[in-house]
């Protein structure tokens, strides 16, 4: 290893590439790809970014070299289909950057049926966090009405969270309960980030509950008539909510240059339900 040594050299070429907005994945595969020895390419990351990845409250297993970092669907061999432990779900788009996978076939109709029937009866104004404060508040931004299941609350909830564990292999402990948004005509949710921003005074409660959000999974539990659709303004990309498919996507730091911003488009016509399902680098408590 001595053969090895981490020079200045390389440890700017390691900042460049994470200001360029380079997942940390990404860096380590080229590390590793130059040659560079795991433990000796996880370390020389590690103690180079170790005050960001710190401050941005990413868990030491994004940079681990064996561990899975970001929640993904097993994607090798560009399969259309995949097994989600009791439901083949189709692949119909997937991009790198941002990571977005678009799934179709997530839900059957029933089970969309069924979650919006058992939200219905506890929808309230959606609320957004308060970065400030780790709060919650009402918010011009954010026009839906919403709700949280507890984790695995009901049986409908516990099959609907193992499928999502087993299609992007992420344990289902780090994952909050599922919440379901109500959009009515007009309605919609400004563009913003899922992750929560860790230079906020009011975060520190926020990510002590299982650390950063690290991947989102959108599921559109019914068809609105016309818009609705979820937006990436950061590429100009719009997902079509179509009943029972899903959009995933995954942000591995706490930083715009993810390209995860994202909305939900205004409800032009009909109404729009979701679920969404955020996934924690740790386990959520
Ligand atoms: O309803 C949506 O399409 C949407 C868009 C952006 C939901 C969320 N974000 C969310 O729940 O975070
Ligand atoms: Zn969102």
């Amino acid at each position: 290893m001595s053969a090895q040594a981490v020079t200045a050299e390389l440890r700017q070429w390691i900042v460049e590439q994470d200001q360029s907005g380079c997942r940390l994945e990404d860096i380590l595969a080229s590390m590793r790809a130059s040659g560079w020895a795991d433990e000796v390419a996880v370390a020389a990351l590690h103690s180079t970014l170790q005050q960001s990845v710190v401050q941005r409250g990413i868990a030491p297993s994004v940079v681990a070299p064996s561990a899975a970092a970001l929640p993904e669907p097993a994607l090798a061999g560009s399969p259309n289909h995949v097994w989600a432990g009791d439901r083949q779900v189709s692949i119909l788009f997937t991009l790198q950057h941002p990571r977005v996978v678009v799934l179709g076939g997530f839900l059957s109709d029933d089970e969309c049926d069924a979650l919006v029937a058992a939200a219905a009866p506890r929808m309230s104004r959606s609320e957004t966090v308060v970065h400030e404060t780790g709060g919650n508040e009402i918010n011009a931004a954010r026009t839906s009405q919403g709700m949280f299941f507890g984790r695995g609350e009901s049986p409908l909830c516990k099959r609907i969270e193992a499928r999502i564990a087993a299609l992007l292999n992420w344990p289902v402990v780090n994952g909050e309960g599922l919440q379901v948004l109500h959009y009515r005509p007009g309605a919609e949710y400004k563009p913003h980030h899922d992750y929560f921003d860790p230079a906020q005074p009011g975060m520190a409660a926020v990510l002590a509950r299982g650390g950063q959000r690290v991947g989102t999974l959108v599921i559109y539990l019914n068809t609105p008539d016309q818009g609705g659709g979820t937006t990436f303004p950061d590429v100009g990309l719009e997902v079509g909510p179509i009943k029972g498919n899903a959009v995933f996507f995954s942000y591995d730091r706490p930083q715009a240059a993810t390209r995860s911003l994202h909305g939900g488009a205004p409800v032009l016509a009909g109404e729009k339900w979701v679920a969404t399902k955020w996934l924690r680098a740790g386990e959520f408590v």
